[in-house]
C-alpha cells in the first residue's frame, strides 16, 4: 500500500495523500508526474482499467487511430521523450499509442503510484477536515486535500439502448471496450450498429475479411480521407528541429492542430474556382484541415453548404451504387458540426460484394434477437454483431462517481440541466476538486494533448501557489461560474455546432440535457484566460486555509 505522507489531517481511512487522481489515461498519467516529481507530493492514481493508456487501453476495435497527426499528438512536456520516441505511421494506430503510454509510465516510472483495476465508486468532500475522501468498489478508502478527475470525456460507453440487446446468442462486441488479443472474424456474417468514428474505422478494417458485413446507419457522417502511410523521416526531422516553435504555435493555435493550416478568407468572398481548388488541395492533403479552409465555414450556412456540396460529390463519385451513395451522404445537419470521421477507403468498402448497408431512418431496427436483428422490413442473421455506439461524453465518467460536494452536494444534482463550471477546472461548491478537459473548456474540439498538458498544467501550479502561500482550499465562484457558463453558451450559440444532433450537446444519450458542453473559444483564447485568471491572483475562485489545515 502506498505511503502516507503530507496531508497531515487526522483521519480513520487507511490511505492518506495529498491528491488523488482518478484515471490513468494521458491526463492522469501526466498529473502524477507533475504532482510527484516535480512538486514532491504524495500522489496516487485510481485506474479502473489493468493498464495505462486510457482511451487506448480500451478501445482495441480493428483499425482504431488518431485522426490528428502522430507527433502532433503526443506529448511535450518532455524533450528527451519526444526525440527518443519515433512514430511510425502519419497517423497512429491503437497499439502504437498504447506501447508510447507504456512507455511513458515506464520511463517516469508511473505504475508504482497507480492502483489499476480499481473503480472509484465515491468522492465525497468533508467539510469538518477539507479534505476528500474517496472509495473505491473494492472498498478503498482513501483521502487527500486534492482531488483531480481525470476520468476522460469518452471513457463511459454506451449501453445498447435497443430493445432484445442481451437476447443475441452469437458473439457480441463493443468497440469501447474491445477484448484484448483481437478477434478473428474471417469468413463471418457480422452486422454493425453505429456509423461514427469507431464504426468507420472498425467497418473498413474488416470489410475485405469478413464473410458477410451489414452496417446498420441511422445516421450518416461526413468523412474525409486520411491519406495514411509511413510518417516520412524528413516530417520527423524537420518536427524535432523546430518542435519548441511548434508546439507553442499548437498552444496559441484555434484547436491545437497545426496541420489544419486555416485560411482567413469567407468561403464566398473567393472565386468558385479557387474555392473548389482550395476544397480539392484539402481534400488530396487529407484530415481535418478540409473544415478549416475558409474561415465562416462553421458558423455561417450558405458558406457550410458549399463544403456539404463538395463532399457530397465526392461520396457520389466513389460509390458505385447512387442509391447507397445517397443513403451514405449526411443531409441533416451542416458538415463538421458533428466531429468530422477520417478515414482509410470509407466510402469504397460499399463497393464490395460482401457489404451492404441498411437505413435505420427508412426501416428502423425493431429488436435484437437471438439469432441477429430484426428491423421493420426482415431478420438479419449474424455470428456476430458489434455495437459502436458511442458515449455519454464529457460528463459520463463523472456522473458515474457519487460526486458530493459542500453540504452534501451531489455533482448529478448540480448539473441536473447540464453542466456547471468555472473555466471547465472547477464547480462551486466543489472546493479542491479538479477536473481535466471538463465542460466548459475546449477540451474533445482540441487536440486532446494540447489541452490535457495545459490543464494539468494549470492545476499542478494552482496547487503549488496555495502550498507556497500556506493556503489550502481553492473553489470556483457561483458568480464567475455563471458568468463563464453564460459565456461558453454564448460562444457556441454563434455557430453551426447548434444544428445537430451530436455528443457534443448531449444529444446521443436520452434524456441528458441538451446543452454545448465543450468550449469553441479556441485554445490560444482559453489558455491566455486561464493564465490571467491565474495572474489575477485566481479571480473568480476564493482562496483559503481549510479547518485543520
Ligand atoms: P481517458 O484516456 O479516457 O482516460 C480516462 C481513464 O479514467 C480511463 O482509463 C478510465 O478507465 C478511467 N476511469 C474513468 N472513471 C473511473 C473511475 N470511476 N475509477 C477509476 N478509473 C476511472 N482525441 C484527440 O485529440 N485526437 C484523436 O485522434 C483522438 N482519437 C480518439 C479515438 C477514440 C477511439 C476515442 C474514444 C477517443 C479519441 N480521442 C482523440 C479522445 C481521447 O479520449 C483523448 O485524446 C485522450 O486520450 C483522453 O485522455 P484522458 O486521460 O483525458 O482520458
Ligand atoms: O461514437 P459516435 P464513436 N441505434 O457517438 C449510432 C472519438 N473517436 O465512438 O448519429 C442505432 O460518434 C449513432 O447514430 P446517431 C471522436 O471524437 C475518434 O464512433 O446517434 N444507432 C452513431 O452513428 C468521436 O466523435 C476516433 O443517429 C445508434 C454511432 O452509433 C467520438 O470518439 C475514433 C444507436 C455512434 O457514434 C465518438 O465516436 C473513434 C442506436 N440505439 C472515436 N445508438 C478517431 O478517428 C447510437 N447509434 C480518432
Amino acid at each position: 500500500m502506498p505511503g502516507a505522507k503530507g496531508a497531515g489531517a487526522e483521519s480513520a481511512a487507511a490511505e492518506i495523500y495529498d491528491a488523488i487522481i482518478v484515471g490513468a489515461g494521458f491526463a492522469g498519467m501526466y498529473m502524477l508526474h507533475r504532482l510527484r516529481d516535480d512538486m514532491g507530493l504524495s500522489a496516487h492514481v485510481f485506474e479502473a482499467g489493468s493498464g495505462v493508456g486510457g482511451t487506448w487501453f480500451w478501445n482495441r476495435y480493428p483499425g482504431a487511430r488518431v485522426d490528428i497527426e502522430s507527433q502532433e499528438y503526443s506529448f511535450s512536456f518532455s524533450e528527451e521523450l519526444e526525440k527518443d520516441w519515433h512514430w511510425t505511421e502519419r497517423y497512429s494506430a491503437q497499439p502504437e499509442i498504447l506501447k508510447y503510454a507504456n512507455h511513458v509510465a515506464d520511463r517516469f516510472d508511473l505504475r508504482r503510484d497507480i492502483s489499476f483495476n480499481t473503480r472509484v465508486a465515491s468522492a465525497i468532500y468533508e467539510e469538518a477536515t477539507g479534505l476528500w475522501r474517496i472509495t473505491t468498489e473494492d472498498g478503498r478508502i482513501a483521502t487527500a486535500r486534492f482531488c483531480i478527475m481525470a476520468t476522460g470525456c469518452l471513457s463511459a460507453a454506451k449501453t445498447p439502448d435497443i430493445p432484445g440487446a442481451g437476447q443475441f446468442e452469437g458473439e457480441t462486441y463493443s468497440t469501447a471496450t474491445w477484448p484484448t488479443g483481437g478477434v478473428d472474424f474471417k469468413d463471418k456474417k457480422v452486422g454493425i450498429i453505429g456509423t461514427g468514428s469507431s464504426g468507420i474505422q472498425t467497418i473498413t478494417t474488416i470489410a475485405p475479411e469478413v464473410g458477410e458485413l451489414v452496417v446498420f446507419q441511422r445516421t450518416p457522417n461526413f468523412s474525409v480521407p486520411a491519406h495514411n502511410g509511413p510518417l516520412k523521416p524528413e516530417i520527423t526531422r524537420d518536427w524535432l528541429n523546430h518542435r519548441e516553435a511548434y508546439r507553442k504555435e499548437q498552444r496559441e493555435s484555434g484547436v491545437g492542430i497545426l496541420a489544419l493550416q486555416p485560411r482567413e478568407e469567407l468561403t464566398l468572398d473567393v472565386p468558385e474556382q479557387e474555392r473548389e481548388q482550395e476544397f480539392e488541395m484539402r481534400w488530396a492533403k487529407g484530415g481535418f484541415c478540409l473544415g478549416a479552409a475558409f474561415a465562416d465555414l462553421g458558423i455561417d450556412p450558405a458558406a457550410n453548404n458549399e463544403l456539404v456540396s463538395f463532399v457530397t460529390e465526392k461520396i457520389r463519385g466513389i460509390v458505385k451504387d447512387p442509391e447507397t451513395a445517397d443513403r451514405l451522404t449526411p443531409k441533416t445537419y451542416p458538415i463538421g458540426a458533428k466531429r468530422l470521421c477520417v478515414d482509410t477507403g470509407y466510402f469504397e468498402v460499399y463497393n464490395q460484394d460482401n457489404v451492404s448497408l441498411v437505413d435505420l431512418t427508412a426501416t428502423p431496427i425493431e429488436t435484437i434477437t437471438s439469432t441477429g436483428i430484426r428491423t421493420s422490413e426482415r431478420d438479419y442473421d449474424f455470428d456476430a454483431i458489434i455495437f459502436a455506439i458511442g458515449f455519454d461524453a464529457m460528463t459520463g465518467a463523472l456522473d458515474r462517481i457519487d460526486i458530493r460536494g459542500r453540504g452534501g452536494l451531489r455533482l448529478h444534482d448540480k448539473w441536473s440541466a447540464g453542466p456547471l463550471t468555472y473555466l471547465g477546472l472547477m464547480v462551486s461548491g466543489f472546493p479542491n476538486l479538479f477536473l481535466v478537459t471538463g465542460p466548459g473548456s475546449p477540451s474533445v474540439l482540441s487536440n486532446m494533448l494540447v489541452s490535457i498538458e495545459q490543464h494539468v498544467d494549470w492545476i499542478a501550479d494552482c496547487i503549488q501557489n496555495l502550498g507556497q502561500r500556506q493556503l489550502s482550499t481553492i473553489e470556483a465562484t457561483p458568480a464567475a461560474e455563471s458568468e463563464w457558463v453564460a459565456h461558453v453558451n454564448e460562444v457556441a450559440a454563434g455557430t453551426l455546432y447548434m444544428q445537430a444532433n451530436s455528443w457534443y450537446l448531449g444529444a446521443n444519450v436520452p434524456g441528458k440535457p441538451r446543452v454545448f458542453m465543450p468550449y469553441v473559444g479556441g485554445v490560444g483564447v482559453y489558455r491566455e484566460k486561464c493564465d490571467e485568471v491565474a495572474a489575477n491572483d485566481y479571480e473568480g475562485f476564493e482562496l483559503a486555509r481549510a479547518p485543520d489545515a
